[in-house]
């Protein structure tokens, strides 16, 4: 607890206390099935709000619901990954995601997570209540780094090859496993020599940005490679195209291929799952759990 916080700014409601990892990630194991990340997109497709501001009402409606069904953390997102989605501004983002995280804290004690690579969001966020930031560019852009080491947030450090709009267009690698596990290792040791403590990092392959199904594939076989490096994996593997890849599936009909990725990804060591369906992915690893302690 007294790592991650040392040297964070000042919380302004002093209603947000310092969400330590390594702690969560412990609890877990001892528990026996890994953390689990309930997404909550504020994004205006997702909520109809003709984009204007996000539906903070109905985005709050699902946190509860995420979190009554079992979620550790909540993953709040306002800028869409999707490949071909337009550029949001810093100001659009936070209109988004602020009164969001504002009013999921003062109803539930689940921690929150931001999804962004804006250092101006994450600053903003962690201010309104955000316990850790989740990045999908792996603190490249400008200021990220630093904002999150001054923040004293735990963070989450994924891969991508390329840029949303284009990732998918011709994904390519000699050795997929080893040119994503050496960026990921990369990243987390420039989070360290900015500040950041070693166990407040989780590394993240990024299923699907900037991979095909045969690159997705040998990730999650060879997950196991990543958890070795000694931090903490994030797999995120809920409702995406590779699913569809495989078994033809629209996205409201990949909930039990996404169940059956997060077990696999769980029995490779995954300590935080990204998943959209919590009750039923907690309902799969906590029988799984059982199976696996013979008790
Ligand atoms: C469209 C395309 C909408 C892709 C949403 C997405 C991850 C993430 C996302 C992940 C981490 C999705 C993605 N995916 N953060 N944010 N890991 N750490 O399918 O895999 O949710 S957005």
């Amino acid at each position: 607890m007294s790592t991650a916080s040392e040297g964070a700014l000042p919380r302004p409601h002093g209603r947000c206390p310092a969400f330590d990892l390594r702690a969560a990630v412990a609890g877990a194991r001892t528990r026996g099935w890994p953390l689990v990340m309930g997404i909550l997109n504020v994004t205006p497709d997702s909520f109809s709000d003709g984009g204007r501001f996000a539906d903070a009402g109905g985005a709050v409606e699902q946190a509860l619901r995420l979190a009554q069904q079992g979620a550790d953390i909540i993953d709040v997102g306002g800028e869409s990954t999707r490949p071909g989605a337009m550029a949001v501004s810093e100001e659009q983002e936070c209109a988004r995601v602020l009164p969001v995280i504002d009013a999921v804290r003062a109803r539930c004690g689940v921690p929150i997570s931001i999804d962004t690579s804006k250092a101006g969001v994450m600053r903003r966020a962690v201010e309104t209540g955000a316990a850790l930031v989740n990045d999908v560019r792996a603190l490249r852009d400008a200021g990220a780094l630093d904002t999150v080491a001054a923040l004293g947030v735990p963070v989450v450090l994924m891969h991508m090859q390329g840029e949303p709009r284009t990732m998918q267009q011709a994904p390519r690698y000699d050795d997929v496993v080893r040119e994503v596990t050496g960026f990921l290792l990369e990243r987390a040791r420039a989070c360290e020599t900015a500040g950041v403590p070693h166990d407040q990092i989780a590394l993240d392959p990024g299923f699907g940005f900037g991979k095909t199904l045969a690159h997705n594939l040998a990730l999650l076989k060879n997950l196991r490679a990543l958890a070795d490096l000694g931090y903490p994996v994030l797999a995120g593997l809920s409702r995406k195209s590779m699913i569809a890849q495989m078994i033809d599936r629209a996205v409201d009909a990949r909930v039990h291929a996404s169940v059956a990725l997060a077990l696999a990804a769980a029995a490779r060591g995954a300590a935080i799952l990204r998943v959209h369906d919590v009750a039923a992915t907690v309902d799969a690893l906590r029988v799984t759990a059982r199976v696996q302690a013979g008790d």
